[in-house]
C-alpha cells in the first residue's frame, strides 16, 4: 500500500507546477513539531500541493513566536522559500482578561493556549526556540495583506486553509469582502460537534480551542458568502493519535523532515490539524462527512465560543448560517501511511 502510495507521489511530482493545487496557510504554531507544525509540514511536503504563503496567528501560542518556530520549522525541512507572515496578534473580542473572568463564574478551562497560566509570556516576547534560532525572517506585512494578495493574484485557484483561529481571515475578508468569492475553498480544523472528548472545556467537545479563542471572528468567517467550507471537527480528530510507533516509522527515513520530527516531535496527542491537510490532499481518507447549517455562538454567557448547528433538512434558521461539508469519520490506516511517506520524501 505505501509503495502504491509512494508510486502516485511519484507520478504526482512529474507534472508541472501549474498541475499543483494552490493553497495558503493560516495556522496558530505551539512548536516545535506538533500539529500546528506537522500540519504545515505535510502540505509544504505533498508534491500535488503548491504552499503560496503562510500567515501565523495567535491560538496555540503567540502569533510572534509562533512565527519564529513556523520559520526554524521551514529552514529545517527545506522549505525556506515559503513567505511567512505574522497575522492577527489578538482575537476581536474575546481575551484573557475576559477568559479569567469567565472562568470564574462558569468553571475553569482544560486548555487555553497562548493564554495558559503555565509556561505564560507576554505577546511580543519571543522565547529561546527548543529547535534553535532561525536565520529567517518574517515577510513585512500584516498575514492578512499577504493572504488578500495570494488569493488576488490567483482567483478562484487558492485554498484558504485555516489551523487555528480565524482572526486573520477575518480582517483579511473585513478589508476585501470579495475574498471568499475570489478564493477556490475555506477548509480549516475547528468547531466540535457530538463529542465528549477534546475541547478545551473537557467533556464539553461543542466548546473547541480554535473557534472559542476568538468567537466573533469565527462568527464572520462562517457568516461569509464562501464557495465551499469543508471543516475537519474535533469529532474526528479524537479518532486519531500520534504515537511512539508513528514517530519510530517516519524516523526510519533520511529525510530532512523525518529528521525534525525524530528530533523535535513528541509522542502522543490527537492529530488535529494532520487531518485537515492530509483530507485535503486525499480526500479518500475521509468515510463519512455531512453537510450541515454550522456556526458559532457568540452570546458572551457560559456558551460563549460554542459550536452551533442543525441538520440541512430544516430551513437556515438566520442569515448567518452557513452549510458546511463536516468530517465525521476517516479510514485511519490510510491517514497514518499517508503522513509517513509525506514525510520520508
Ligand atoms: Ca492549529
Amino acid at each position: 500500500m505505501v509503495a502504491m502510495l509512494l508510486l502516485c507521489i511519484g507520478a504526482a511530482a512529474g507534472q508541472s507546477s501549474s498541475a499543483r493545487r494552490k493553497i495558503f496557510i493560516d495556522q496558530d504554531v505551539r512548536g516545535p513539531a506538533g500539529t500546528d507544525l506537522q500540519s504545515m509540514l505535510a502540505l509544504l511536503q505533498a508534491p500535488q500541493a503548491e504552499v503560496l504563503g503562510i500567515s501565523i496567528t495567535s491560538g496555540d501560542g503567540w502569533a510572534k513566536a509562533g512565527a519564529q518556530n513556523a520559520l526554524r520549522m521551514l529552514e529545517l525541512t527545506g522549505h525556506a522559500t515559503v513567505p511567512v507572515d505574522v497575522g492577527a496578534e489578538f482575537p476581536f473580542i474575546n481575551s484573557r482578561e475576559e477568559t479569567l473572568e469567565w472562568e470564574s463564574k462558569f468553571g475553569v478551562m482544560a486548555y487555553k493556549g497562548a493564554w495558559n497560566e503555565s509556561g505564560y509570556h507576554e505577546p511580543d516576547i519571543v522565547p529561546p526556540l527548543r529547535a534553535g534560532p532561525t536565520h529567517l525572517k518574517v515577510v513585512d506585512r500584516h498575514g492578512a495583506d499577504l493572504l488578500w494578495d495570494t488569493v488576488r493574484r490567483n482567483p478562484n485557484e487558492v485554498t484558504v486553509w485555516v489551523g487555528g483561529p480565524l482572526t486573520t481571515v477575518a480582517m483579511a475578508l473585513r478589508l476585501h469582502p470579495e475574498l471568499p468569492q475570489m478564493a477556490k475553498e475555506l477548509v480549516l480544523m475547528g468547531a466540535g460537534f457530538n463529542v465528549d472528548k477534546g475541547g478545551n472545556h473537557r467533556i464539553n467537545g461543542r466548546r473547541e480551542f480554535n473557534w472559542w479563542f476568538d468567537p466573533e471572528a469565527a462568527r464572520m468567517v462562517m457568516s461569509a458568502n464562501w464557495k465551499k467550507i469543508t471543516i475537519t471537527p474535533v469529532d474526528i480528530s479524537v479518532k486519531t493519535e500520534w504515537t511512539e510507533k508513528l514517530k519510530a516509522e517516519v524516523a526510519k527515513a533520511d529525510s530532512k523532515a523525518a529528521r525534525y520530527l525524530a528530533e523535535y516531535a513528541g509522542t502522543s496527542g490527537y492529530m488535529w490539524d494532520e487531518i485537515a491537510a492530509l483530507a485535503w490532499l486525499d480526500p479518500s481518507i475521509i468515510t463519512r462527512q455531512q453537510e450541515l447549517w454550522v456556526n458559532v455562538d457568540i452570546d458572551h454567557g457560559p456558551s460563549y465560543g460554542q459550536t452551533i448547528f442543525m441538520e440541512k433538512e430544516v430551513k437556515a434558521p438566520s442569515w448567518f448560517w452557513k452549510s458546511a461539508t463536516v468530517q465525521w469519520d476517516l479510514d485511519t490506516s490510510k491517514f497514518y501511511e499517508l503522513f509517513v511517506s509525506l514525510m520520508k520524501r
